[in-house]
């Protein structure tokens, strides 16, 4: 099964542009660690990319959070994505019927779609939602990653909620990216990415609901790429707190490869 898969194999069979480029990015820099980059401010964010960008696959990002948002920050983006080779998941959860979400995605002050290689998606409202962002014509490739389960404590998604999700996400093979999860919510297509935030080394949960688990403990539940906030961005030297989550991530992928 996919656990045992080497990313570039996976590469080989992802039907989504994504997905391929993404496990193509984690085989060839050797690391599968996702920054969460939940900073208020872009001059923060480009400053603390410059740090770690080359330790990361992908940024993890939510554009709503920033104070001073421009384009210019996202013309820095994108060249920080290509001088370091890491993609960009704009974090947006995007929770509405079809017709809001394909205006979310491409409109408004952040026009999503220009930048963000993919997005997160909540599979609540129903198959319209993957079929506005399927039809929302972009000049670059895009991915989706669907919700199939929480990381917060008390969430309200059930078994037949993340079955359910799997079974949606089917219809749409070259739009998926992956899922969002805490556990291997399908092994069908090893073509797919399972993204697993809620991860630190430091502290079990945050005051706020947030569950943590350790880097190990995710990638035995299936991660392919796991997503680290705080854990890097509030520690005292970021850098070489990304080397040590990406060290601990690749030898924890690497035993399991190994069987
Ligand atoms: F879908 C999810 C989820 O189930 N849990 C999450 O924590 C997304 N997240 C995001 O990952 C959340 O919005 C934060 O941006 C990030 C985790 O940040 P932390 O600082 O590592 O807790």
């Amino acid at each position: 099964n996919r656990l045992n898969m080497p990313y570039e194999k996976r590469a080989e069979v992802s039907r989504n542009s994504i997905a391929k480029q993404l496990f193509t990015i984690m085989a060839t820099k050797k690391t599968n660690l996702c920054i969460s980059v939940d900073l208020t401010s872009s001059i923060q964010i480009l400053n603390l990319l410059e740090k770690v960008g080359e330790h990361v696959c992908l940024v993890k990002t939510h554009v709503d959070i920033i104070e001073d948002f421009n384009t210019n920050f996202v013309e820095q983006l994108k060249q920080l994505a290509t001088k370091f080779n890491f993609l960009l998941l704009e974090d947006r959860k995007f929770a509405d019927i079809g017709n809001t979400v394909s205006l979310q995605y491409s409109k408004g002050v952040y026009k999503i779609s220009e930048w963000a290689d993919c997005v997160t998606v909540h599979s609540l409202p129903g198959e319209g939602i993957l079929k506005a962002l399927n039809s929302t014509s972009s000049d670059k490739n895009k991915g989706v990653l669907l919700l199939a389960e929480m990381s917060s404590e008390g969430n309200l998604i059930t078994p037949d909620y993340t079955k359910a999700t799997v079974r949606m996400a089917e219809k749409y093979p070259q739009l998926m990216t992956g899922f969002v999860c805490q556990n291997a919510v399908t092994f069908d297509d090893p073509g797919l990415v399972q993204l697993t935030p809620g991860v630190q080394l430091e502290k079990p949960k945050d005051n706020l609901g947030q569950v943590y688990n350790t880097p190990e403990k995710v990638i035995e539940n299936g991660a392919d790429v796991v997503v680290v906030g705080r854990g890097i961005v509030a520690s005292k030297n970021p850098e070489t707190e990304a080397v040590l989550y990406k060290n601990i991530l690749w030898k924890s992928y690497s035993k399991r490869i190994m069987g």
